[in-house]
């Protein structure tokens, strides 16, 4: 019947003049035209559009291919299916792994005949300080932690240059949904290194009040979702997040962050799907850095790693070498244009490794090899890789380098110093911004509190 329709064009204008443009939509629309947020809306501004309009669109290629072969279809509802007389099941998996795409060899020089995106010598002046930045703070507040002033913290070591060169490759227009070994983004966006000290020391000018975790960040005013640990569950908020921006025509995205462990929760399952049928316009960036707390990813799934579950569910993918910060810049600057512009959901595995524990609450020295890690640390630094090609391009130099070292080591020490002096958040605070009105669980719970700072008022200074 679609195929009928489509070769005339008298039905098709006739049906046009009766039900207008969603017939227009899902006639003429391919997956290669940009899909427009009017079209799923009523002259009134009402949605219309139905899930199947979507799925149709989808297969109309393979019908075609179908028909011009002569051979027997299934006209299964969603899209016609060719009949075959070979029994073949489909292989469990390729020969060949998928390949992954890089620019810079391992020793930060551009890989003949690559395909890239130029970056300008301040973009890429930007791109390396805020690493070195993200390194230098990461080290210094493990280390704060290590000496009890900060009860928790979680490092980004290895993990830079997908931090910083997905920042530097969308728009602060765009959402991001972070996991949490993401901080690099915000770093990127102008959150500052006072900001990042309130939240980790947990004091009155935390913007989270207190309540979250350590290294638990959120900030509305640059885009950036609030860290919510529970594994995953970003991933289908960040597509609700992309779907509302296409519903209402800004040229933005969603950028969902999450790990290879984060890949084996249901929620990656439901987001991925969910964005292919809704055509969200949302990068999921998966940070596939071979561990998820003591689980290697031998033990977390057989299929080759991510990126190929992304076609299972209808969306373009890419496997990238996460340690090579130009082959990340321009798989994401790539990924945000098909997304904004062809309304498609895109997933972006970044092949990397965790260098540090996974949080302070952890050793890793006891499940992994520690020559796995210094291999790692020493040949594979994203960061000393993206000096080596700043510098070769002359943007770079030792007196640049300790100059930005010096600084940023100055400014994290100060802002720590300041954080933890600062006074901590009311303790009213723990009990507003839920309810309108407290339920006596809650009121019971106030009153326990209450009478134990007045038992214990050198517990609680700020009380
Ligand atoms: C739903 C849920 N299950 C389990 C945990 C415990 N947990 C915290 S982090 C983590 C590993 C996540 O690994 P991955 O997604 O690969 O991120 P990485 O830490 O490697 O960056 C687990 C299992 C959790 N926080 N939430
Ligand atoms: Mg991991």
């Amino acid at each position: 019947m679609a195929l009928c329709i489509r070769k005339s064009p008298n039905v098709i204008r006739i049906l046009k003049s009766k039900i207008g443009s969603l017939v227009n939509a899902s006639l003429t629309n391919s997956h290669s035209t940009p899909f427009r947020a009017e079209d799923l809306r009523n002259p009134d501004g009402v949605l219309v559009a139905q899930p199947t309009l979507f799925m149709n669109r989808r297969y109309k290629a393979e019908e075609g291919f179908a028909s011009q072969r002569k051979v027997d279809v299934l006209n299964f509802p969603g899209g016609k299916v060719a009949f075959t007389h070979e029994m073949n099941f489909i292989s469990e998996s390729y020969e060949e792994r998928i390949p992954c795409y890089r620019v810079l060899d391992d020793s930060g020089q551009i890989i003949e005949c690559s395909n890239f995106t130029e970056v300008s010598e301040d973009t890429a002046r930007k791109m390396y300080s805020n690493m070195v930045t993200l390194q230098v703070m990461d080290t210094i507040f493990y280390d704060a932690q290590r000496q009890g002033r900060i009860s928790f913290y979680l490092t980004t070591l290895g993990e830079e240059a997908i931090n910083i060169a997905s920042a530097a490759a969308v728009t602060s227009d765009d959402i991001i949904v972070p996991q949490y070994r993401e901080p690099g983004v915000l770093l990127w966006r102008g959150f500052t290194l006072q900001q990042f000290a309130n939240q980790c020391f947990s004091n009155r000018h935390d913007q989270c009040k207190g309540r979250q975790m350590p290294a638990h960040y959120g900030s509305k005013e640059h885009n950036y979702f609030t860290v919510a640990s529970t594994i995953a569950s970003q991933l289908p908020h960040a597509v609700g997040a992309a779907y509302s921006l296409k519903m209402d025509g800004k040229n933005a995205c969603a950028v969902a962050f999450f790990g290879d462990g984060g890949s084996s929760e249901g929620d990656f399952h439901a987001a991925l799907n969910f964005a292919a049928v809704m055509d969200a316009p949302v990068i999921f960036i998966c940070r596939n850095n071979g561990w998820a707390i003591s689980t290697p990813v031998s033990e977390q799934f057989r299929s080759d790693g991510i990126a190929i579950r992304g076609p299972a569910y209808g969306l373009r993918s890419i496997r990238v070498d996460g340690n090579d910060a130009l082959a990340m810049y321009s798989a994401v600057h790539a990924a945000r244009k098909v997304a904004i512009n062809e309304h498609r959901p895109i997933l972006i595995e970044a092949l990397t490794y965790r260098v540090g524990h996974h949080t302070t609450s952890d050793d890793s020295t006891k499940y992994r090899p520690v020559d796995e890690i210094e291999l790692w640390r020493s040949k594979q630094d994203p960061v000393v890789r993206f000096r080596k090609w700043i510098e070769s391009c002359g943007w770079w130099n030792e007196g640049s380098e300790s100059e930005l070292r010096n600084n940023v080591r100055k400014q994290v020490l100060n802002a720590i110093q300041v954080a933890e002096k600062a006074e901590k958040p009311s303790f009213e605070d723990a009990l507003t911004d839920v309810y309108d009105v407290r339920p006596s669980n809650l009121v019971e719970q106030e009153k326990w509190l209450r009478d134990t700072i007045k038992r214990h008022p050198q517990d609680y200074p700020s009380c």
